[in-house]
């Protein structure tokens, strides 16, 4: 047990009606929800980044977070002080799972001989504790953003050199990834794109993109790594133009690759939003691509237009995007990891407890509300009977393969066709929707 959260308990299931502020209202992990149990279905993960890494810095503030593993000291000691914290969060908390970044769970050193050498000594220490707490990894990543290498972008770096390090650096992650029995592995391009087209070859940049991803999937299959590789898009934020800006730019690269059976989506609610799209857009859209891996949950605020990152506490932003996805089967190998942040001025150890008590209930309300909604099959009738007649004589013509046009306009004028409008019914259908809300 870590020093810092020594006086919080195991958070448990007491029901809506409990005034207990550390206990789950909701998230009961062991109730079964079309045909699964909720520990089953969410997979839900902590992320190392924002919940222990993180010191509460914005543009204008420095740290509020004062954590013991953030002190000055002997920066190996403190990646040690923190792994024991977060092994104590997430067992306390019980997700069954955890992500993270090389950078957060140990400094980079002088060299990267000595970056390697801090890494592999806190992936031992985390083998152990894994194998205690029975605690899982979700996926691994490597933070190829945050230094200064990398202002220029990782892998659509002008100099071939950062190409090189970066690859190096994410051989190295992908290693550790499955030494510690990843389920996945996620590339979020973080400076993957550019700032002005004045000094940019974007053809160049998005064909080494392209190169990259054929590098990791190739290095995936020889180390036999089982898990997926994903690609988490996001729009802007640091880069202005991001080469992943959403679910469908990110297509476009695994296809210029010719990866689309390799390479999956990792989602973020928070992106999606910022990409002008919502969440349900960007999930509706990877599972009608077959391209759905994972997801982070969390949320922004629609009145600041970058990625706040908080933890999602609204089943009414939730509920479309679980329709798709839980009446689609599910995640597989994926999870629902929260890549989000309490506010800067939450300071105190309760409140990262509060803030996943709170996401894990709203999922698992959201959850129960979704069975009703796909049981009931209300929205599924509305839209199939909206697409029917695609399912009978002219949808069949037209899908055809030797259909062609001409074929499609001597019919149109043989039988008279004259399409009449119909109502879409949001509004209806709206309505119907808060019904189970
Ligand atoms: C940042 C991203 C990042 C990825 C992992 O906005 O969401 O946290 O999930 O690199
Ligand atoms: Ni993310
Ligand atoms: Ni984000």
């Amino acid at each position: 047990m870590s020093e810092y959260f020594k006086d919080i308990n195991h958070i448990k299931f007491e029901g809506p009606e409990s005034e207990n502020p550390l206990s789950f209202k909701f998230y009961n992990e062991d109730q079964v929800v079309l045909g699964k149990t909720m520990k089953e279905h969410f997979r839900f993960a902590t992320c190392y980044w924002h919940t222990f890494t993180w010191p509460g810095l914005d543009p204008f503030g420095g740290p509020t977070l004062e954590r013991p593993w953030m002190q000055v000291g002997d920066p190996l000691k403190m990646a040690e002080i923190k792994l024991d914290a977060a092994f104590d969060f997430f067992n306390k908390i019980k997700t069954p799972f955890f992500c993270f970044h090389d950078r957060d769970i140990a400094p980079e050193g002088n060299t990267y001989k000595e970056t390697k050498k801090n890494l592999d000594h806190i992936v031992e220490l985390m083998e152990k504790k894994m194998e205690e707490t029975k605690m899982k990894l979700l996926w691994g990543t490597a933070n190829a953003f945050s230094h200064k290498r990398y202002m220029s972008g990782a892998s659509t770096n002008p100099d071939p050199e950062v190409f090189a390090f970066v690859a190096t650096q994410v051989k190295n992650c992908m290693d550790i990834t499955k030494r510690l029995g990843g389920e996945n592995y996620v590339l979020w391009g973080g400076r993957e794109g550019y700032e002005t087209i004045l000094n940019t070859n974007m053809k160049l940049e998005m064909d080494n993109l392209s190169r990259f991803l054929e590098l990791v999937v190739d290095y995936k299959h020889k180390i036999g790594f089982k898990g997926l590789i994903l690609l988490e898009p996001k729009p802007h934020e640091p880069t202005k133009h991001q080469y992943d800006f959403d679910a469908a730019s990110c297509l476009a690269l695994i296809r210029k690759a010719g990866l689309e059976k390799e390479v999956k989506l990792n989602i973020e609610v928070n992106h999606a939003t910022l990409s002008g799209h919502n969440f349900e857009h960007e999930i509706a859209y990877a599972i009608a691509n077959n391209a759905l891996g994972s997801i982070d949950i969390n949320r922004g605020d629609t009145m600041l237009g970058w990625d706040t990152d908080q933890f999602p506490n609204n089943p009414a932003d939730l509920i479309l995007a679980f329709y798709h996805i839980f009446s689609n089967g599910g995640l597989k190998n994926g999870g629902f990891n929260f890549d989000a942040k309490i506010r800067r001025q939450s300071i105190d150890p309760e409140d990262l407890f509060y803030a996943h008590i709170g996401a894990m209930d709203v999922c698992a309300k959201t959850l129960i509300a979704t069975e009703k909604l796909i049981n009931e099959g209300i929205l599924s009738k509305h839209i199939d009977e909206r697409y029917s007649n695609w399912y009978k004589d002219l949808g069949n013509f037209i899908h055809d393969k030797s259909t062609n046009l001409e074929k499609i306009s001597q019919l149109v004028v043989e039988n008279k066709i004259n399409p009449k409008p119909k109502s879409g019914q949001q509004e209806l259908l709206e309505n119907i929707l808060n019904k189970y809300l």
